[in-house]
């Protein structure tokens, strides 16, 4: 079963997830901001950060479930991240990263917790994009292949990597915060390229950037930053992405 998938098809509609770094306010703002994004009309809220201890998650975790009744799929930095509260984990591998850690140890430590937590996994190639001049944190932490704007061949060779081992999505990362979002010409090129749904993120700061991420291809719209600094942009990127027609 592919979830991804099978909400996209049930909907008949783009997604947007949310994205709460369980590190940056306390849980009890983080269920306030996944219940504004819920009103909004967010489809699920994303849990992860890349410096989360266990009971951070944990407390954010529990905090979200009780306030919403969305989706709430964790994003984990590494195995510690693995909660028995949540409903889904992205089950996920840095396909550029240079680093054994992030490629498949950190999965062997977490596979064992899935099972005994019964979380549902879903399978996804993460590739980290370096789209500006500043190192966004991902960048720093992950020693990474690098991947610049116009590396087009290079990323459908990881993209297609992720759909050939059976993942049942791409996310395409420009980072937290990052200065620019995923270049159009890449989202553009995964997506014809894939059959499997295409997630974008990282650095989407307004509606017109989300419809255009969309329009060139993307699936799903993840902002994180935003609901922190400013409701009426996710507001406004949420409705953007919602109302889209397929
Ligand atoms: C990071 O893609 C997400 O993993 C969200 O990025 O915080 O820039 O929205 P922003």
């Amino acid at each position: 079963m592919n979830v991804i998938r099978e909400w996209l098809d049930e909907k008949k509609e783009k997604l947007h997830f949310t994205l709460i770094d369980p590190d940056k306010q306390k849980p009890e703002k983080a269920a306030k901001i996944a219940d504004i994004s819920s009103s909004y009309g967010t489809d699920a809220i994303m849990i992860g950060g890349s410096t989360v201890n266990r009971k951070r998650v944990e407390a954010t975790t529990i905090a979200t479930k009780d306030a919403i009744d969305l989706p709430v799929i964790i994003f984990p930095n590494s195995a510690n991240a693995v909660t028995e509260f949540a409903d889904y984990i992205f089950f996920m591998c840095l396909l550029n990263s240079r680093k054994r850690r992030f490629l498949i140890e950190e999965q062997i430590a977490g596979a064992p917790l899935i099972r005994k937590f019964g979380l549902h996994p879903i399978g996804m190639g993460y590739i980290v994009i370096s789209t500006g001049k500043r190192k966004t944190t991902i960048e720093k932490l992950t020693d990474l292949d690098l991947i610049r704007d116009g590396d087009i061949d290079r990323l459908l060779s990881y993209a297609l990597t992720a759909q050939y081992y059976g993942m049942h999505c791409v996310y395409l990362e420009a980072g937290s915060g990052a200065e620019k979002p995923i270049p159009n010409e890449m989202i553009m090129a995964v997506h014809e390229a894939l059959d499997i749904p295409l997630i974008v993120g990282g650095g989407i700061r307004d509606g017109k950037t989300a419809r255009d991420k969309i329009e060139h291809g993307a699936d799903v719209i993840v902002t994180g930053t935003i609901a922190e600094e400013d409701l009426d942009k996710l507001r406004e990127i949420i409705e953007t992405v919602k109302g889209y027609r397929i």
